[in-house]
């Protein structure tokens, strides 16, 4: 590994002032898992991994780098699809980790808000609301290590969108430091502020490119005391799109989640994952997990539920359906739906698309995606699943089986162009929940061209003029 400069060992020694030894991370084999992307698509270099306990210290430590022209990169729980949380291949950055920020602030049950660090888990989170008979309703396979500044800054979406929106519909205040190591404290609770500019939307989904989110305060919901969850057999993605229809018909109130998945993405999750089962008599080509919710415990969501898979079973639309009222088996039947990331990954190499269509599109768009690709590569295993009440599916494609992975990667960009042509017939979005990252910036100006990327551009040399905020990340 090259040695570092003079001018960088001088500013991990002015770090190392501030943040103390177990606030840094210099040695490869500690730096290496922070330099690294979970899908193992990007590897990295960093000379040091911060991780400031404090917010004071995240301010120092940026202000140390802004006058070195170092830049950084922020970290949460580094399960970011787009790369978006890796540092560059050159070892020119700074990765700084929000890992060690993870104290509960604040929680009120009234004002219904939760005050956390940056560093606290989605997962704590929600045990933390939890705990003071609040829901905090923002659920996503990765939240045991995705955390809360992170998923702000990603502005992460997740399963439960359909019902209480994504991660910028949660957000009340934000504490942020700055490119220049100010602190802007907004970590305000109201439900009403007209004042101006709405700087918290900014940093939500800026992905780092803005500055550091250090803590927020989270809209909390009721808990639910009744919920209700059902895995559906049917024999298209309209019928799935039909069922979805008859929920918010029905039971609009209480619809917490409603995603589809493939045959095929079912089959890799029995295949790859141990324990996980197909509750249901045979496979299906394609099924829906619903979901109902409903923060009294007196209502009659499962009659509400058995009446509308009733009707869609007698008008053909529906094949076979098992429910589940108890903790453990609607644990065991989101295992089937949450382990399709891990599963494909087992599977072999595999190019994700997160796009978004308008809901009432998600059919003609999976059939029309899943033939151009196949025509561009016979054999490509098409795997769309995901949050089709948002209209959101991840249309990952997997490798031929037994083909050579390195081979079909190479062509990744030619697959998400294939793709993303389909999308654009239909006015959607190359990117619903995971954002840019280094993954896509290039698509922007395709996408995003003309006066909107300009004045993105400007808000960005508005707010970190040298250019230190996580480079490389969603502006091209
Ligand atoms: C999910 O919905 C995540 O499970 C990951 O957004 C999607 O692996 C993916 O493509
Ligand atoms: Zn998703």
């Amino acid at each position: 590994m090259p040695a570092n400069t003079p001018s960088i060992d001088r500013l991990i020694a002015g770090i190392h002032a501030v943040v103390g030894d177990p606030g840094l991370l210099t040695d490869l084999s500690d730096t290496a898992p922070y330099a690294e992307d979970w899908r193992r698509l990007y590897r990295g270099r960093t000379p040091a991994v911060v991780r400031p306990s404090r917010t004071e210290d995240v301010a120092r430590v940026v202000q140390l780098c802004a006058e070195a022209g170092v830049p950084i990169v922020p970290q949460g729980g580094n399960t970011s699809m787009v790369g978006g949380a890796t540092p560059a291949a050159d070892g020119s950055q700074i990765v700084l980790s929000l890992a060690r920020m993870n104290r509960l602030r604040a929680i009120d049950a009234v004002d219904r808000t939760l005050t956390v660090e940056a560093g606290v888990t989605l997962g704590a989170a929600q045990t933390a609301a939890a705990e003071a008979g609040c829901l905090l309703p923002l659920s996503m396979s990765s939240e045991g290590s995705a955390q809360i500044g992170g998923v702000l800054a990603t502005n992460a979406g997740g399963n439960n969108t359909v019902r209480f929106g994504n991660a910028r519909d949660l957000v009340l205040g934000l504490e942020v430091v700055l490119p220049d190591g100010s602190v802007w404290n907004g970590l305000r609770r109201l439900r009403k502020d007209n004042t101006g500019y709405c700087l918290r939307h900014l940093f939500v989904g800026s992905e780092g490119t803005l500055g550091i989110i250090t803590a927020a305060v989270v809209k909390l919901a009721p808990q639910q005391r009744e919920v209700v969850t059902a895995l559906c057999a049917v024999s298209s993605p309209e019928a799935a799109l039909d069922l979805f229809a008859r929920f918010q018909a029905d039971e609009p109130a209480s619809l917490q989640a409603l995603e589809y998945m493939s045959g095929l993405g079912v089959d890799l999750v029995l295949k790859h994952i141990p324990g996980v089962k197909l509750p249901l008599a045979k496979p299906a080509s394609h099924y829906v997990l619903v979901e109902l919710a409903s923060p009294r415990a007196d209502t009659v969501l499962r009659a509400g539920l058995e009446m509308v898979l009733a009707a869609a079973f007698e008008d053909g639309l529906l094949q076979d359906a098992v429910f589940a009222d108890s903790a453990a088996k609607r644990a065991a039947l989101w295992r089937l739906r949450e382990e399709h990331s891990e599963a494909q990954k087992r599977e072999g190499a595999s190019v994700k698309n997160d796009v978004s269509v308008p809901v009432s599109m998600v059919p003609a768009f999976i059939r029309l995606a899943t033939e151009a690709c196949e025509r561009l590569i016979p054999g490509i295993r098409a795997v769309p699943f995901g949050h089709l009440g948002d209209g959101n599916i991840h249309f990952n494609l997997q490798q031929p089986e037994g083909g050579d992975p390195v081979a079909f990667l190479a062509r990744d960009q030619q697959i998400m162009d294939t793709v993303n042509d389909v999308v654009r017939e239909f006015d959607g979005s190359f990117s619903a929940e995971h954002g840019v990252g280094q993954l896509k910036p290039h698509m922007m100006p395709d996408w995003r061209g003309g006066a909107e990327l300009e004045v993105m551009r400007r808000i960005k040399a508005a707010l970190d003029p040298a250019g230190i905020m996580n480079p490389g990340k969603v502006l091209p």
